[in-house]
């Protein structure tokens, strides 16, 4: 039988460039509108924005693998900056003993223990903003605060030399874009900041109890070697971090820009775990990953030679009118269940249990000790080829 493939539109839209990465909204309807399928004229990589088939290539690993890497660079052509991610970068059957040592080490029966504290954390945060008056930033002052305050401590890092973590994970999430631009701007601040990331992965520089010392400890039981533990935990210092930061932000901004809903919110916590998981399907803190191709694809009826670079727009699946009525709309209302924020199949998101646990506990805190909460001045972006941030999120709060 012959596939009569389906025309592929071109288009010069560069989604990594400063002004989509500012507002990326209009460059995804456009892409979603343009077809099933697009190609990216100025890398000459292929395109998917719209839910239905990035919701296919999200599932079907064997026909688009991560192995090459997730980012625009073909790690069977290019050199990576760092070896390769065992989790993220790597397929079956090389990916499944770190995931699935992983997934047991960051179950939700796994971490339960850890909820009293970051509740107890989170109080102390917000009380704190209180305290300084009725406005305060809600990045640099609250969704920065609380990841670099709980997560460190959870994997078993020592004190010093933590605010490498941010820089670290910025680059990390950079470095899936082009290699010109903003990751060529900061690679010369990256060698001390990657060297002290290597150094916290070793066995003797990590507590003995916390998530750092049981990968290690999965290596003594044999269920991976003791080569591959250093680089399960430079994952989660990669991962763990500027992630959480955007999402909580996002969740944030969401209750901030919708005083109705964060009314609703106060009067049924129930609401409380949508309310989140809205959020970030609206926000997408994760915006993109590639895959490769590893044979010629079907995709939404187009047909994609092997070997190449497939880019998945999860923010414009998220926002998909062809999936979500009123796709725009923060609304607890709807069942965002279904939503990519945190990927699809095989290499769905390991850590979002830690996430949702993170933003929880900062939700729950701010409904037991906050009013109302609204934008006192305009946000700024954090521009990021990878992730949707902040730099900057003014609030102002009024006191239960
Ligand atoms: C989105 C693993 C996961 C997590 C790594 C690595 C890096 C980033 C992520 C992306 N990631 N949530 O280095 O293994």
């Amino acid at each position: 039988m012959t596939l009569t493939a389906t025309a592929v539109p071109s288009t010069d839209l560069d989604p990594f460039s400063p002004e989509v990465l500012a507002d990326p909204l209009p460059a995804h309807e456009t892409l979603r509108d343009l077809g099933p399928v697009v190609h990216l004229a100025a890398y000459d990589v292929y395109a998917v924005a719209r839910y239905a088939e990035v919701h296919r290539a999200l599932t079907d690993w064997q026909g688009l693998r991560s192995g090459a890497g997730v980012g625009l660079a073909d790690f069977s052509r290019e050199t990576p900056w760092r070896p390769p991610s065992l989790l993220l970068e790597a397929d079956p059957p090389r990916h499944d003993a770190p995931r699935s040592v992983l997934a047991k080490i960051l179950s939700p029966r796994k971490l339960r223990g850890l909820t009293p504290q970051w509740r107890a954390d989170a109080d102390v945060l917000v009380d704190r903003v209180l305290a300084a008056g009725a406005e305060f930033d809600a990045v640099t002052d609250l969704a920065e605060v609380f990841p670099l305050r709980v997560f460190p401590d959870a994997v078993g890092l020592g004190e010093s030399g933590r605010e490498n973590l941010l820089p670290y994970g910025d680059f990390a999430f950079n470095a899936f874009g082009p290699r010109e631009g903003i990751v060529a701007a900061l690679e010369p601040t990256m060698p001390s900041v990657i060297g002290w990331i290597g150094e916290q992965c070793r066995r003797e520089n990590l507590s003995e109890t916390g998530i750092g010392a049981q990968i290690w400890a999965a290596a003594d039981r044999g269920d991976i070697t003791p080569e591959q533990a250093p680089l399960i935990v430079r994952s989660l210092l990669t991962a763990g971090v500027d992630t959480t930061v955007t999402g909580i932000a996002a969740v944030v901004h969401a209750v901030a820009t919708h005083p109705d809903q964060w009314q609703r919110l106060r009067a049924d916590r129930g609401l409380l775990a949508r309310a989140f998981e809205e959020a970030v399907r609206l926000e997408s803190p994760v915006q993109t990953f590639f895959r490769t191709t590893t044979s010629e694809v079907e995709i939404g009826g187009a047909v994609i030679g092997p070997g190449r670079k497939v880019l998945m727009f999860l923010g414009a699946a998220n926002r998909d009118p062809r999936r979500w009525p009123d796709a725009d709309r923060f609304d607890l209302d709807r069942d965002p269940s279904g939503h990519v924020a945190f990927g699809m199949g095989l290499h769905q998101c390991v850590g979002q249990h830690i996430a949702r646990m993170e933003a929880m506990a900062v939700l729950e805190a701010l409904l037991d000790h906050v009013q109302s909460v609204e934008l006192a001045g305009v946000p700024r972006r954090h521009l990021n080829n990878t992730l949707r941030g902040w730099e900057s999120m003014p609030v102002r709060i009024q006191a239960a």
